[in-house]
């Protein structure tokens, strides 16, 4: 039973990015709607709690007892909750979609009895779409086009192209601002795009060796994660924890060890 409900969730998941996709790209407002949340840069847009909204909506129309987990909170109450949970952050890349540049996603992540069994991760304006059904494989659409996703290799920091991200805290950037002069010396090189979801994908593509960032939510990494561990890769938190607690890291699997160590050692000398 559990082999055709992720595949039905996954047909679900998929057209329902479509239909999201459509409103961010074609509604986009000219004079958009912004507030702040935790500070002053950062925002939350109309067109973020529309798009979570269209996306609970859709789901509750063929899975009413489904339970969600969003950035944006749209609250939903159920009697007789069922064991599909939905962790959707509707705009990814929330200032770059702000900013009308391209580098943003719609992250879906959906749990079965607890576990991330699927994940899509679709950015319209790159024109892919990243998904994996757990045990089975990750995959990018690009432009109709279906590809297998398999991570890159290599074991060695100096070689390895390495992206990462910041908070919105000024106290919480002046360190991770620290830390990435160091990662920029010891890395091949770093980048910083502004997507956690698609910085995922984009190490289970082999476009990326690693990524790493300090406090991501669930819905940040819920299907990236599952995408690069099904492309051939790994993710944790630090120092053997599991996902969600302060750090992210991601990478191919020849690497993670050593970025594992290097981010420790980076987090005892600035953030603890
Ligand atoms: C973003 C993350 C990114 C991080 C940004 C921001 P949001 O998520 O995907 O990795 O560096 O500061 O948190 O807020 O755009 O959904």
């Amino acid at each position: 039973m559990t082999e055709s409900l992720k595949h039905e969730l996954l047909a679900l998941a998929l057209d329902i990015a479509k239909s999201t996709s459509e409103i961010l790209v074609n509604q986009r407002p000219t004079n958009m709607a912004v507030e702040s949340k935790s500070t002053p840069v950062d925002l939350v847009t109309e067109m973020d709690k529309k798009a979570e909204e269209h996306i609970v909506q859709r789901v509750q129309e063929v899975r009413h007892n489904d339970t969600f987990l969003g950035e944006e909170g749209t609250a939903h109450v159920v009697k007789n909750p069922s064991n599909v949970r939905w962790i959707i952050d509707p705009i990814d890349g929330t200032v770059n979609y702000f900013y009308n540049n391209p580098y943003w996603a719609i992250s879906i992540g959906i749990e079965i009895d607890g576990e991330i069994a699927v994940g899509v991760v679709a950015a319209p304006l790159l024109h892919e779409v990243f998904y994996a059904v757990k045990d089975e494989g990750a995959f990018v659409e690009h432009d109709s086009k279906k590809s297998k996703l398999k991570t890159n290799f290599g074991a060695t920091l100096d070689k390895a192209l390495v992206a990462t991200g910041f908070g919105y805290d000024p106290e919480r950037r002046k360190k991770q601002g620290a830390a990435l002069a160091e990662m920029v010396v010891n890395a091949r090189d770093t980048r910083r795009a502004g997507a956690a979801s698609i910085d995922f994908c984009y190490v289970a593509a082999g476009r990326l060796d690693a990524y790493y960032e300090y406090g991501l939510y669930p819905w940040d990494f819920s299907a990236g994660a599952l995408i690069v561990t099904e492309a051939g890769g790994r993710v944790g938190g630090l120092n053997g924890q599991k996902l969600g607690g302060d750090w992210s890291l991601a990478s191919n699997a020849d690497l993670f060890e050593v970025l594992n160590k290097e981010v420790s050692r980076l987090n005892d000398k600035y953030f603890n």
